[in-house]
């Protein structure tokens, strides 16, 4: 069974007409059933003339907050359609309080049979829905957006990517990439040169040994200049140690 996503939002119309969801290989792979992504009005659940989906907080202040009743009864009514109990499901907040999102969240979520994700808007959702109904807490960096939509996208792109077959993939090649904790190596198309810039020599001669080694060795000076964080807990093989010497000298004879 493909995974099921339901985005729950205030914003349904920030997922309509052609966007990140309906483009590219997200796009394809709903057409072809890989994964079946669903968006939800909040409001829907609610039972009121005027569809009140927000109240003021207890306590005074600004802004508006996230009503508990139509929140967790959309929570209820979408994860018994998924299945709930005969399913793995998860139900998360997207919140810049959350646990940073990272590809080892995305593979995680890749696994599942049901994602929930839930959009806040305003000064966010009452707590007891929390407390309640929300399984995870997940924020795709330190800034604060509007809306958690942009935010669902995200988390959505990359998850979907990594499903079998949506790569187009057998399987695990790419999900590999960033797994391995070093950056990718540059890439080039033609032409040849372009303003003056030519592509490195070594992509054009066909000597497939050496190319593979200089595309690890640029992944490696760039993974060890940008993000030596990354480099640390890197599995390196003896021979990505002899490259990593090799950038160092090269660095210090200039
Ligand atoms: C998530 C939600 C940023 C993120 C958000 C993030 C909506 N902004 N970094 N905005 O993943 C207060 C309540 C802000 C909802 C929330």
């Amino acid at each position: 069974m493909a995974l099921r996503i339901d985005i729950l939002t205030l914003f349904p119309e920030m997922f309509e007409g052609p966007g990140p969801l309906s483009s590219s290989m997200i796009g394809r792979a709903r057409a072809a059933g890989q994964v079946d992504i669903r968006i939800r009005n909040i409001r829907d659940w609610t039972h009121d003339r005027h569809r009140v989906a927000d109240d003021t907080p207890y306590g005074g202040g600004a802004g508006m907050v996230m009503k508990p009743e139509p929140l967790v009864e959309a929570i209820e009514t979408v994860r018994r359609e998924g299945g709930a109990g005969n399913s793995r499901s998860k139900v998360v907040y997207l919140t810049p309080a959350g646990e940073l999102f990272n590809q080892a969240v995305a593979r995680r979520f890749a696994q599942l049979d049901h994602l929930i994700l839930i959009c806040g808007h305003y000064e966010g959702i009452d707590e007891r829905v929390r407390d309640l109904a929300i399984d995870e807490e997940v924020s795709i960096g330190d800034y604060v957006l509007t809306g958690g939509e942009l935010p669902a996208m995200v988390v959505t792109d990359a998850v979907v990517r990594l499903l079998p077959g949506v790569l187009g993939n057998p399987d695990s090649a790419r999900q590999e990439s960033f797994m391995d904790h070093i950056l990718d190596y540059p890439v080039y198309t033609r032409p040849e040169e372009f303003r003056g810039v030519r592509v490195p020599a070594v992509l054009l001669s066909g000597h497939h040994a050496q190319i593979q080694r200089w595309r690890r060795k640029m992944a490696l000076k760039r993974t060890a200049e940008r993000r030596p964080d990354l480099l640390e807990r890197a599995a390196l093989t003896p021979e990505d140690r002899l490259l990593l010497d090799e950038i160092r000298k090269e660095k210090a004879a200039g």
